[in-house]
């Protein structure tokens, strides 16, 4: 099955670089004009100047009319597989009641926890795949997914097989990540570190049954410090697992040089880093993943400094921190535009940060976040003339249409699951 592209108006490739692509080199964006793009068998076979490819034999032939045509982009942070929701703690938002308070009262996270546990595998598996479909609505090709509203044994592995599962069952590609130390549960309120005895004697079991690649852990005020982030965090490392945290989220704790120090692939949020953790992140090979959309919908106003983590060198992702508290949508595009508007990234920063650099967040670097030859053909097409345009009209669904491995997955009319 062969399907050509031809008549594209801007093709971003994001192959300007071999590996993560950081600091001032985010500005670096080639854009390849009149081009097409030729996919055999899933996977791109020829990239180059329409007028050349517009001849050759494909099966169908897609005229893109001059619209933009990029990568399919890559989520690195999301709370994919939960049961429930959390719309009745809105109004408390609005009265200004602190995230940590809601979380401290035994809502928040820990209201997900309850709802997790009482939700079935199979509910629990509807839902991640509708919320699947819809991110692919939205232009995802490939999702990470953390447990971490089981908080329990067996929760937390109910969560890891569902997140397993649909990544088998959906075309999206889907990355499991153990987040088992989330929070801390009534159980454990004076005795966290026995939560993280016990979500540390499963590391060998997701090892051994590879039901997640990465261990992660929130390491914030009243849940778990950075002494006993460094502690567990080691003990994931010594089972083979790579790392990432969920650090200075809210408090400025130090969790951006504890991502550094323990060499994690990324560390997450960052909204309040400090001078010290931007220096040491931009002086390492750990991936600043910032989530604008959930300080937005947390009503704050501390955006992780995106200027200054690029300008001194860093790595730079972003996410839409998908989750039903902190982050209620999987639309990416949004989150482009606060990065734009709220981060002041430009449009070119926030393209590698949604493709490339999302990739090595999550160790796909080598095959998601670029068009290349010889790779797996994720591709979108985009009701849009330029690159620029799609943060710039925020709120909205551009996508035309979603290709993963060649095979059209979304398009404007609907889905093709
Ligand atoms: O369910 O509130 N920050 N974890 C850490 C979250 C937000 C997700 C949630
Ligand atoms: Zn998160």
């Amino acid at each position: 099955m062969a399907t050509l592209l031809y008549n594209i108006g801007q093709l971003l490739t994001m192959d300007q670089y071999d590996g993560q692509v950081r600091g001032k080199d985010m500005n670096n964006l080639p854009v390849y004009e009149n081009y097409a793009v030729l996919i055999e068998d899933g996977k791109i076979s020829k990239v180059g100047p329409s007028s050349q490819l517009e001849n050759e034999p494909a099966d169908e032939k897609v005229d893109c009319e001059g619209r933009l045509v990029t990568p399919g982009i890559v989520e690195p942070h999301t709370h994919l597989v939960f049961g429930g929701s959390r719309e009745h703690e809105m109004a408390l938002k609005q009265q200004g009641v602190p995230y940590l308070d809601i979380l401290k009262q035994g809502g928040g996270i820990l209201s997900t926890v309850r709802a997790t546990r009482e939700t079935s595998e199979q509910d629990l598996y509807k839902k991640a795949m509708f919320h699947l479909d819809r991110m692919a609505s939205y232009g995802i090709t490939t999702v990470e997914a953390k447990s971490g509203y089981g908080m329990d044994r067996e929760t937390e592995l109910k969560q890891l097989r569902v997140a397993n599962q649909v990544g088998k069952d959906h075309p999206l590609e889907v990355v499991s990540t153990f987040l088992g130390a989330h929070a801390i549960t009534e159980d454990y309120k004076d005795n966290p570190e026995g939560l993280l005895d016990e979500m540390a004697a499963m590391f060998p079991q997701i090892k051994e049954e590879g039901l997640a690649e990465f261990v992660d852990i929130f390491t914030e005020k009243g849940v778990f410090t950075v002494e006993q982030s460094r502690r567990y965090l080691n003990k994931a490392k010594e089972c083979g697992f790579d790392v990432k945290l969920h650090a200075d989220e809210i408090e400025p704790l130090g969790g951006t040089q504890l991502a550094v120090e323990l060499g994690a692939r990324s560390g997450d949020h960052l909204a309040v880093a400090t001078d010290e953790g931007i220096e040491q992140l931009a002086n390492s090979d750990t991936i600043g993943v910032l989530l604008p959309g959930t300080i937005f919908y947390l009503g704050k106003g501390d955006f992780a400094r995106a200027r200054d983590m690029i300008e001194a060198g860093a790595t730079v992702a972003i996410s839409t921190d998908f989750n039903p508290g902190s982050s209620v949508t999987e639309n990416i595009q949004l989150i482009m535009s606060l990065a734009a508007l709220k981060m002041r990234m430009t449009p070119e920063e926030i393209w590698y940060a949604v493709t490339t650099n999302a990739a090595h967040a999550i160790n796909r670097g080598d095959v998601a976040g670029k068009i290349k030859e010889g790779r797996q053909a994720d591709i979108v097409i985009w009701d849009a003339p330029n690159y620029k345009y799609i943060p710039y009209h925020y709120g909205v669904n551009h996508v035309n249409t979603v290709f993963k491995a060649g095979k059209k997955l979304y398009t404007r009319g609907g889905l093709h699951v």
